[in-house]
């Protein structure tokens, strides 16, 4: 039987200007998930990319003095720097510039027209220029723009309306019905009450203000809208085309998982779904909006000056440390927050004291008692079934809580297996152990620990895979596939492990 499919997107970044933590949250986020499926025996595709048109930009490469595609294209090759940096597996990088995606969005926007879901007509409104978004007066708060708390202007323009308000029955029901549709629940209520109840209003598809976009094929005046531009993306990048969808489409389509930041789970909720019905598509099997990372408990904002650079921690702290961090410390549902001493103080007693010791000390002990061989006695005393049963049993946990989209628990319980097992060295004593004539006890002792090392290794390859990588190098195996962890005891009596080599050193304040 061919494996299970999963397709898995995050949202394409603005190339507006280098993305900050926040923004790079999200593509980890996003990979620790695909690497879990992966693990899980997935067919997995995942894919991430860059939304560059719009007049935001436009404006931004006019500034700086160049045209717009010079100004994208050193952006969006810095934002896929920074994902590698990140150690990011996407599949693919997609471009909203590709000229593949540009074809197909103009092939959608005339076979929208031809349908009649999209008409031509006059638009009257307050105008936010950074949010690309027209606002009416009530939805404004304080005057100003309810996403970005910017002056608004009144504009008016001919312009290419989408029938939204034609979708508005199906889509209240289809949310209702489906539960699990968007994710968390408080985005899902907020959706439905804020948004879809009170009415959905045909919705603007395109500009005449500007020119950095898309033209609409057959008036060309008018350039398409970018959110209409953004959101196909998920299709027209994996083969999707109105007269003839592509194997490949047929195989993905539709995602399993669109992974966006709660500020955009408005046009992945309503725009989109009514999209792909216009398109006679089938919607994604979920919409996750993630929470933010904040600094010093605040808004990242450039203008704010304090945002913070992934590239920059990592250089500080390495790869690991600040997977570990982000995806730690944003819980499923609210807003997690980064400091440099928070980070730090996680730096030293997690991944130092917690994981890096237990390593160094199992593998340095096996050195020292048994010149790095792997052994074992097979002597059982009463105090390691806790052990096996915590190691044995955080497998199904851990799946429970990815399945859920529930990843900073399920890395906390990747790391429950670090915690008992130091607990096992203290109640255990190897190096009391050691003293004894016969080390029958201490083989078995350094056996258990060497093993539950092995199976936190495995486990925790989708969060911080360098550092997995570099345990099952320290220990000279290859058990390090999913189906190796379902019982205790994978780790090959008779190996020589290699020297022990620290994993994380202490941040000295
Ligand atoms: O919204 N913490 O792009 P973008 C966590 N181009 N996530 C954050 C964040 C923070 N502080 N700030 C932003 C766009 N994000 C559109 C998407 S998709 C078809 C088009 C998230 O560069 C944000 O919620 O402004 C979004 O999911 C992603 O970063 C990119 O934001």
């Amino acid at each position: 039987m061919e494996n299970k499919k999963y397709y898995i997107t995050t949202a394409i970044a603005y190339t507006s200007g280098k993305p900050h933590i926040g923004n790079t949250y999200e593509i980890v986020l996003a990979d620790a998930i695909a690497r879990f499926k992966r693990l899980e025996g997935y067919d997995v595709y995942f894919q991430t990319g860059t939304d560059e048109h719009g007049e935001k930009i436009e404006l931004k490469a006019k500034e700086q003095g160049k045209t717009p595609k010079e100004f994208v294209d050193e952006v969006s090759s810095d934002i896929k720097r920074i994902w590698d940096v990140m150690n990011t597996s996407y599949d693919k990088f997609v471009r909203t510039t590709d000229e593949i995606h540009e074809k197909e969005v103009q092939k959608i926007f005339k076979k929208m027209y031809d349908k009649g879901d999209i008409y031509l007509g006059e638009y009257k409104g307050l105008y936010c220029t950074p949010c690309e978004s027209f606002w009416t007066e009530s939805q404004l708060v304080d005057g100003k723009c309810p996403d970005c708390g910017r002056d608004v202007k009144e504009a008016s323009e001919e312009a290419y309306f989408f029938k939204l308000s034609k979708y508005q029955e199906k889509l209240e029901k289809f949310i209702e019905e489906n539960h699990k549709f968007i994710q968390p629940d408080s985005r899902r209520n907020e959706m439905l009450n804020n948004f879809i109840k009170p009415g959905l209003q045909d919705l603007c598809v395109s500009r005449t203000t500007f020119d950095w976009g898309i033209p609409v094929p057959f008036d060309k005046k008018h350039v398409v809208y970018v959110w209409l531009d953004a959101l196909t993306n998920y299709i027209t990048n994996i083969g999707y085309d109105v007269d003839s969808p592509s194997e490949e489409f047929k195989k993905w389509w539709p995602a399993d998982l669109h992974l966006i930041g709660k500020d955009i789970v408005r046009f992945h909720s309503i725009y989109w779904p009514a999209f792909l019905w216009s398109l006679d598509l089938e919607l994604p099997k979920q919409i996750f909006g993630h929470p933010w990372l904040l600094t010093n408990n605040d808004k990242i904002g450039k203008s704010r000056g304090n945002a913070i650079y992934a590239d920059d921690l990592v250089e500080k702290y390495g790869v690991d440390a600040v997977r570990y961090y982000v995806l730690h410390e944003i819980p499923f549902a609210n807003d997690g927050n980064l400091t440099y001493e928070l980070l730090e103080e996680r730096y030293n007693s997690d991944l130092a004291n917690i994981l890096g010791n237990l390593v160094n000390r199992t593998i340095s002990m096996n050195k020292k008692y048994f010149d790095n061989k792997v052994v074992n006695s097979n002597l059982k005393e009463p105090v390691d079934e806790d052990l096996i049963n915590t190691v044995i049993s955080a497998k199904e946990k851990i799946k429970a809580c990815m399945d859920e989209l529930r990843v900073s628990e399920a890395i906390d319980s990747v790391f429950e297996i670090f915690r008992r097992a130091n607990k096992y060295i203290d109640e255990t004593t190897p190096w009391i152990l050691a003293k004894s004539e016969n080390k029958d006890r201490l083989k078995s002792v350094l056996y258990n620990l060497l093993e539950s090392i092995r199976i936190g290794a495995v486990l925790l390859s989708p969060f911080l895979p360098s550092t997995s990588e570099e345990i099952f190098k320290q220990l000279n195996t290859d058990k390090t596939t999913y189906d190796t962890i379902n019982t205790f005891g994978a780790i090959e009596i008779g190996k020589t492990l290699n020297d022990p080599k620290p994993l994380f050193v202490r941040i000295q304040k």
